[in-house]
């Protein structure tokens, strides 16, 4: 990335120096070539003007530089293009916070936490919005690949069983641009979080088991003394605060 000082982030600031530098990772240019594309990840190597109107910011309106890249509206990254993200403007995800009192601690909440496989940090189990897909669907979804990846037929019908309970009854609780590392000047992440709280009874049954990005699943500690809490991935924390 081209160095970005705090005092230089806002568009507002006049820079001419900038010089963010140009990036798109191999995999999303792969994505992208391969037919194989079928929840329509990747966007065209060009932005689609006709497509980002169907896909607005929850930030506000989009604005478009120059090149008619759209253009991140919390300011300069220090790199340009669309990065490791696989679609130019709003890249939307939900994200679910499933909470519980501490078995034996009713003072203390917990959060579920995966630990992701590509960083190694701690995060709300979440994901990336697929085409057509509706945000509801999409926290279950992700929730049920991230921590539900059971054994058998059995375990995965209890599991099913406590997530039809538990994600009854939610609250969105955020929604709009995430502080996420792969975010580009002209390609960003953007949530709806979900609160769902587990009844007593739900906090002991809900099992739990790691699958596709996520490589760890825990009961997690709301305590910023619980290091893997204090360093949760890009904005999660504050959600959960
Ligand atoms: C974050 O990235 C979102 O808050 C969500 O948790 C996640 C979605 O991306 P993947 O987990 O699919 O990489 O910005
Ligand atoms: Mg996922
Ligand atoms: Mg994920």
């Amino acid at each position: 990335r081209f160095p970005v000082e705090d005092a230089k982030v806002s568009w507002k600031v006049p820079w001419p120096e900038y010089s963010p530098v140009p990036f798109v990772a191999p995999s999303v240019l792969a994505a992208e070539r391969s037919d194989a594309n079928p929840n329509g990840w990747a966007d065209s190597p060009r932005p689609n003007l006709a497509e980002l109107k169907h896909r607005l910011s929850c930030e506000g309106p989009l604005f478009f530089d120059a090149d008619q890249r759209p253009v991140n509206p919390r300011g300069r990254t220090g790199v340009c293009g669309r990065g490791m993200l696989g679609k130019w403007g709003p890249n939307r995800a939900a994200d679910p916070i499933v909470t519980r009192w501490k078995p034996g601690d009713k003072r203390k909440l917990q959060i579920v936490a995966i630990q992701r496989g590509d960083t190694g940090v701690w995060a709300l189990p979440g994901g990336m919005v697929d085409a057509g897909e509706v945000v509801s669907v999409t926290v279950r979804r992700e929730f049920a690949e991230e921590v539900g990846n059971m054994a058998s037929d059995a375990e995965r019908a209890a599991f099913n069983a406590a997530v039809d309970e538990l994600f009854a009854h939610g609250e969105v609780v955020y929604r709009g641009y995430v502080d996420d590392p792969r975010n580009t000047d002209n390609a960003w992440m953007e949530t709806t979080a979900f609160h769902f709280h587990c009844t007593a009874d739900l906090a002991v049954q809900l099992p739990l088991r790691a699958g596709d990005d996520a490589h760890n699943v825990t009961w997690l500690d709301v305590d910023d003394a619980e290091p893997r809490y204090a360093a949760l991935y890009a904005s999660h924390k504050d959600w959960v605060d």
